[in-house]
């Protein structure tokens, strides 16, 4: 017979475990160093598999609003860990509030005069990083914008000419958000760019029906191609910081809508690509979690707000 006394720290330690597991965790790199001890087949699979991104793991179906939500926690940590600024927030670009990008500015994300970003800015010399994969590479234009950390001389940085880009030459308006919100569906068959009355392709921008003038994409899409550069080209996008800014404002309506469909789930079905199956790790996040890690929780469950 155990005495009640020494069950009371096993039963808090069982509760503690139980609360941990439930709370979805954004990992940061810092913690990965440290669980790498523990996984170390990571060169190889299961991990890797975890590790190594695929097609289409965060577009063009039901994963994308929480991958990037996902992506913009991990981000977030990651800049508090190497800032040692636990208050930092990313904060949103709302582009719906202005005609032109209003935050290349050389005291906010730089100007570009040229396609460069200009001396005057602190985001000038900012380094783009590329996966130097032949998939990525063998695209014309992507070797230029990238990277190669082996020589220096052949870095290059981040560019922009928002509005350049004839057929994308205009952000989003307020009224497009409205469009987007009233859609009731979270998602609908076949489940990737080619959904109607869904929300999230929407959100994301392939569904020209929100789109009041003619252009050829939409909302988050449209966004990209507006801002004609590095973060147009999806592979390379991420380098520039103004991604981020761009995400969060995407990720701030995926809020809204959450906040009116509390008891939404994610979509099961066949007609999902495999790897954005609900029960399929996001790619390529580790320590993995599933597509449907973040379903249920809403921002401020997750530490944050919007204002
Ligand atoms: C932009 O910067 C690159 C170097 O990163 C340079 O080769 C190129 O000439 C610059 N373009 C303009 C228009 O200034
Ligand atoms: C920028 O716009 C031009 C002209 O509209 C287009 O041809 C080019 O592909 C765009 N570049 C990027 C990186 O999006
Ligand atoms: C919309 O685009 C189509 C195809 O590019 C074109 O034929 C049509 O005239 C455009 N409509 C408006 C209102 O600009
Ligand atoms: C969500 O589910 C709860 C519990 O079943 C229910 O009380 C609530 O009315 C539902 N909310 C919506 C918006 O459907
Ligand atoms: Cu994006």
């Amino acid at each position: 017979m155990v005495q009640p006394r020494s069950v009371l720290p096993l039963l808090l330690l069982l509760l503690l475990a139980v609360t941990e597991a439930h709370i979805p965790r954004v990992c940061t790199t810092q913690q990965y160093r440290s669980l790498k001890r523990c996984c170390p087949d990571f060169e190889g699979s299961p991990c890797r598999a975890a590790a190594v991104g695929g097609k289409n793991a965060a577009h063009q179906g039901p994963t994308f609003p929480f991958w990037h939500r996902y992506y913009l926690l991990f981000m977030e940590r990651e800049i508090r860990d190497l800032t040692g600024d636990e208050d930092f927030f990313i904060p949103y670009w709302d582009w719906t509030k202005t005609n032109h990008c209003n935050i290349c500015t050389n005291d906010l994300m730089g100007d570009s005069p040229g396609g460069n970003i200009s001396q005057e800015s602190g985001f000038s010399r900012w380094q783009t990083v590329c996966t130097y994969d032949d998939e990525i590479t063998s695209h014309a234009g992507y070797r230029k914008i990238c990277a190669k950390p082996e020589n220096d001389a052949d870095i290059k940085y981040i560019q922009r000419s928002p509005g350049k880009n004839s057929e994308s030459n205009a952000l989003p308006t307020a009224e497009e958000v409205k469009m987007v919100l009233a859609t009731e569906e979270y998602d609908t068959p076949p489940y990737n760019r080619r959904s109607e009355n869904s929300f999230r392709n929407r959100l994301e921008g392939f569904d020209l029906s929100v789109n009041s003038k003619n252009l050829s994409d939409a909302m988050h899409n449209l966004v990209h191609d507006y801002l004609n550069g590095t973060v147009s080209q999806v592979p390379i996008a991420a380098n520039d910081p103004i991604f981020m800014l761009h995400h969060a404002m995407i990720d701030k309506i995926f809020e809204e809508w959450l906040l009116k469909h509390p008891n939404m789930t994610y979509p099961i079905s066949e007609e999902i690509t495999p790897i954005q199956r609900a029960d399929s790790l996001m790619r390529p996040f580790f320590p993995p979690v599933r597509n449907d890690h973040l379903v249920g929780y809403t921002a401020e469950e997750l530490g944050y707000k919007y204002e």
